[in-house]
């Protein structure tokens, strides 16, 4: 653990920014520091786990990390640049979970380098996606959980887009936490992410591979 990670950890919002500016102003990589906080959400899940922590305590990691991303995101943006539209994602976290902050990491990489996003939120049941996927016209479906009692829903999405005749006109990438062994194919997914990073270089594959804006809408 670096002292991001400890801020966060320890809930300590001024010591978690502190370091990230210190670290941003040494020239550190801005993606480094987005791993490096996450570590910090991971072991305040363990306390969670250990009952160290409690929920309120959950609550003031995330806004902990959220203050600690405020900062590193417009990083970013400015180390990636922002290109011509490269197509169209929809994102949402899928149906019982109301985790979003990895998602957000996945927008604001996917929003630096061109992609046009919709993001349906937290807690979206298939019938949205599906609504969304008709009006939208994405080229690339992206599905997030954390709660393994979610990842059911991602099956289940995908198969409420099968049933509107959507499925082909997509690809559908799922991620989250909780999918590091999970299988595509059992998920009736295309690709499986547990990383942001690897995930969005996936997601802009197919995007380019699609030609773009035009192919996918
Ligand atoms: C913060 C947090 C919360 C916050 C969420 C705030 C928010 N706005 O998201 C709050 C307090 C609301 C919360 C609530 C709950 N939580 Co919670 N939470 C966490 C915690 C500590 C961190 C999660 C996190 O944000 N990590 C940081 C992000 C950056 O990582 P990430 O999501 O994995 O995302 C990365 C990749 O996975 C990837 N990614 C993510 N999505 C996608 C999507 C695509 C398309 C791609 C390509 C990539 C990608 O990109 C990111 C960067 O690389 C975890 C602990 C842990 N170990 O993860 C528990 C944890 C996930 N929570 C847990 C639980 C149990 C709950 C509650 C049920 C608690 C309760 N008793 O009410 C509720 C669930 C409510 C619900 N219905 O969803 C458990 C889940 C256990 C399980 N396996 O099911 C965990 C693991 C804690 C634990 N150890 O017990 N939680």
């Amino acid at each position: 653990m670096g002292k991001v990670s400890d801020g966060i950890a320890a809930l300590d919002a001024a010591a978690a920014c502190a370091a990230v500016r210190a670290d941003l102003e040494r020239g550190r990589d801005p993606m480094e520091l987005i791993d490096e906080a996450r570590v910090g959400l991971q072991e305040v899940g363990e306390r969670f786990d250990a009952g160290e922590y409690f929920l309120i305590e959950l609550i003031r990691a995330s806004q902990v990390f959220q203050e600690t991303a405020d900062l590193i995101n417009p990083k970013l943006t400015e180390l990636y640049g922002r290109g011509e539209s490269r197509g169209k994602v929809l994102i949402g976290t899928v149906a019982g979970d109301i985790h979003d902050l990895g998602k957000s990491i996945v927008k604001v990489l996917l929003d630096c380098r061109g992609v046009e996003i919709m993001d349906l939120g937290v807690d979206v049941a298939p019938p949205a996606f599906v609504a969304a996927v008709r009006d939208f016209g994405p080229g690339v479906v992206g599905m997030s959980a954390l709660l393994t009692a979610a990842i059911p829903q991602f099956r289940t999405t995908v198969e409420a887009l099968e049933a509107a005749g959507l499925r082909d006109t997509v690809k559908i990438i799922v991620g989250g936490g909780t999918v590091i062994d999970l299988d595509a194919a059992m998920l009736k997914a295309d690709h499986v992410a547990s990383d942001a990073n690897a995930g969005v270089d996936v997601m802009l594959a197919w995007l380019d591979e699609a030609g773009g804006a035009s192919a996918a809408n």
